[in-house]
């Protein structure tokens, strides 16, 4: 399943870095986006995953959030999010670039961790600025008001919305210095996020894709493996182990 090109490659890596999407969390029990059972086949982004959305219907949009928070804490991370805790483990500079929202990645341990989209676990007030980060009481919330009167939004980026700066300037910095890049779960659809493949291989990386199916992005990777990533990571993970005790 593995070329013995990308072994070679991870053994003298210097630096990895990793960007996931939404297919990482998928055997966890949480929808995709853009797939068959998808969250957005119910909702159009637009109508939910914007602050003018959330402006014209807090209380929609709040539920619909609340209805992903409540699902996010009855799943666990699976075997995908723990082998790149592992991978984490293996090289001394390794950064994960992650576009979801679900917190499954610190769950599983990972520590360096660039969350590009923010973290649906955490909100805060967009009058007065208080944090609400208390995912509990979050879900308690049927009218998401802050004591101030003001509107109390997820801590999530929308779309037409900027992502935080130093999450960006982090994720390109590891696209654009690392040696081999895995783009995994993502359609590689949603911007600037979709354009990290590209700079790491302009870059010079060696850029791999795990996904069950090719995306926008398979044409131009080095290495595209067609598998589930709760399967095919931690088989990686075992090979490069056996690679890394070889003489
Ligand atoms: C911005 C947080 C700049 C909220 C999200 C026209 C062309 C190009 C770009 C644009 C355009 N019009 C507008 C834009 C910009 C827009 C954009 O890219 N739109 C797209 C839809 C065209 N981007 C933005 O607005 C960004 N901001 O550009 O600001 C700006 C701003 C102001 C002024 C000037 C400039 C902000 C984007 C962030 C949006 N927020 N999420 C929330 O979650 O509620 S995006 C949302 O989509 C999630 O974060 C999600 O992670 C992300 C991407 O989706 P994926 O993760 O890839 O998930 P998806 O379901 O699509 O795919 C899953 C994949 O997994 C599939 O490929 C599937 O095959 C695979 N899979 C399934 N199971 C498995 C698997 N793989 C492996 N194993 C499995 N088991
Ligand atoms: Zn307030």
């Amino acid at each position: 399943m593995f070329s013995q090109k990308l072994i070679q490659k991870l053994k003298s890596a210097k630096s990895v870095s990793v960007l996931t999407g939404a297919g990482i969390s998928a055997e966890s029990g949480v929808p995709t986006f853009r797939g068959q059972e998808g969250l957005w086949k119910k909702f159009k982004p637009e109508e939910l995953a914007t602050f003018e959305a959330f402006i014209r219907n807090p209380e929609l949009v709040w539920e619909w959030y609340n209805y992903r928070r409540k699902l996010i804490l009855e799943v666990q991370p699976n075997p995908g999010h723990y082998a790149l805790v592992e991978l984490e483990n293996l090289f001394s500079n390794f950064t994960l670039i992650t576009q979801n929202v679900d917190n499954l990645h610190r769950r599983a341990g990972s520590r360096n961790v660039v969350e590009l989209h923010g973290n649906i676990e955490r909100n805060y007030c967009i009058k007065c600025g208080k944090r609400y980060d208390d995912v509990d009481f979050a879900i308690e919330l049927k009218s998401p008001r802050c004591d101030c009167g003001g509107l109390i939004r997820p801590d999530v980026v929308w779309f037409g919305e900027l992502l935080p700066l130093d999450a960006w300037e982090k994720a390109e910095e590891a696209a654009s210095s690392c040696d081999v890049f895995f783009s995994i779960g993502t359609s590689g659809v949603v911007y600037p996020a979709a354009s990290l493949p590209q700079i790491a291989k302009r870059n010079g990386a060696y850029t791999v894709e795990i996904n069950i199916e090719r995306t926008d992005l398979s044409w131009f990777m080095d290495e595209v493996i067609i598998g589930k990533s709760g399967e095919v990571l931690p088989e990686l993970v075992e090979k490069l182990k056996e690679a890394f005790e070889e003489k």
